[in-house]
């Protein structure tokens, strides 16, 4: 397992721990665990499984992804990159100073799919400039363990006062474009800017080219008062997006306020209604806000209530997991489990389970590693990097039922 341990504050120690031999036993499938084993066999509708905490002593990390050889990028909201090689995981340095409070900070990290050509790693974090901050989007390369060429390619427009409901997830097309979710900046009450309107990207989903230019096939582009890299708009706080393999269709997720958690299907130039069209209510008093549905604007695929105030997602596409393939994982916060959903091919939800709840943790971030296994991250003080990995059933319980309506 990889232990990530700091001292002092001001600079972190960080060293390899080889795991202690006691976990070194074979597992049923014979592989060797290379962490400590938290959970020995959880039995779930479709698969069993065991969890393996890979990385711990995190401190609210927020997003995973792989280089292609394998070594892993870790973010902390504090501002912390974390290249992990093997059993070692190293503080990149060079970093860019970020706006860490409250829920801003270094917040998601992206490996280009053209990262063998480019070596470009995008990332998203909050600044703050005059007392106002906002989502930015940059990329840069690495050289070892240090940042380098760091370029800002966007920045949410316009920066504003309140410490919260920044997105922000980045996701990367066919096309070479790039998707990223921008948070509502707490603008319901204050009214600072008119929303849900593309004249800002406040709420939005913006796509840029990989440099961060806007695509003259944007949907708003040559709309008079329209920004043209808004792609959707009359979002709240989407943290999680996924492209669904095959089809290429963006689904997104974003938080209600008190109940109204939604999935949504992500169609260019659409409005997603917030505030104006919500399934939620006010924290105080609980009065309805805005109206369930109207006219021009995109309904949900599914809400929830109450929130289970979603984090990272993804559609699983490995071979560890057959019986899960193509199924959308989504982790959760306040409800602490990963929610595993079943679509049909009229891409609605015929089936969802819950999976790990409140057994290891607030869910940040779940994704799907270069082995085909399923990784999530704990937005906790003391977080951690855990893995699922696959164990046999007896007597074929790993196939799946023959679909139905599915
Ligand atoms: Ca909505």
């Amino acid at each position: 397992m990889v232990h990530i341990m700091r001292m002092a504050g001001l600079f972190l120690v960080l060293f390899p721990l080889l795991f202690p031999g006691s976990f070194a036993h074979a597992d049923p499938d014979g592989a060797s665990p290379d962490g400590e084993i938290v959970r020995a066999r959880v039995e779930s509708e479709l698969a069993a499984f065991r969890v393996v905490r890979v990385v711990d002593g995190l401190r609210h990390p927020w997003a995973v992804d792989w280089l292609p050889d394998g070594r892993m990028l870790i973010t902390e909201r504090g501002g912390t990159l974390y290249l992990v090689d093997g059993r070692q995981a190293t503080a990149v340095s060079h970093m860019p100073q970020v706006w860490a409070e409250n829920q801003g900070g270094l917040l998601d990290v992206a490996v280009a799919p053209d990262y063998g050509e480019t070596g470009w790693i995008y990332l998203t974090y909050t600044l703050r400039e005059d007392g106002k901050g906002g989502t930015v989007l940059a990329r840069a390369r690495l050289e070892g363990t240090r940042l380098t060429q760091l370029e800002e390619l966007y920045r949410q427009t316009p920066f504003l006062e309140p410490n919260y409901h920044f997105g922000s997830r980045i996701a990367f097309l066919d096309d070479g474009t790039l998707l990223v979710t921008l948070g509502e900046r707490g603008q319901r009450r204050e009214r600072e800017v008119d929303i849900p309107t593309p004249s800002t990207s406040v709420g939005t989903t913006v796509r840029l080219h990989a440099d961060g230019s806007v695509p003259d096939d944007n949907p708003f582009v040559g709309q008079e008062g329209a920004r043209p890299e808004v792609y959707s708009y009359g979002h709240r706080n989407a943290q999680g997006m996924a492209i669904q393999p095959g089809s290429g269709a963006i689904w997104q997720h974003e938080h209600g306020p008190h109940g109204g958690d939604e999935l949504n299907l992500i169609e260019a130039g659409n409005n997603y209604g917030w505030p104006d069209v919500s399934l939620g209510d006010t924290y105080r008093g609980q009065q309805p806000i805005g109206v369930p549905s109207a006219p021009g604007v995109t309904d949900p695929v599914a809400s929830w209530d109450p929130s289970p105030a979603f984090s990272g997602m993804t559609f699983y596409t490995g071979d560890a997991f057959p019986q899960w393939r193509n199924d959308l994982f989504m982790g959760a916060l306040a409800q602490q489990k990963i929610l595993r959903i079943e679509l049909n091919e009229h891409n609605q939800v015929v089936h969802q389970e819950a999976l790990l709840r409140g057994e290891i943790g607030r869910i940040r971030d779940v994704a799907q590693g270069p082995d085909g296994h399923l990784y999530v991250l704990t937005d906790m003080p003391d977080g951690g990097l855990y893995r699922l990995d696959p164990l046999r059933r007896p007597e074929g319980g790993e196939s799946r039922p023959a679909p139905q309506g599915r």
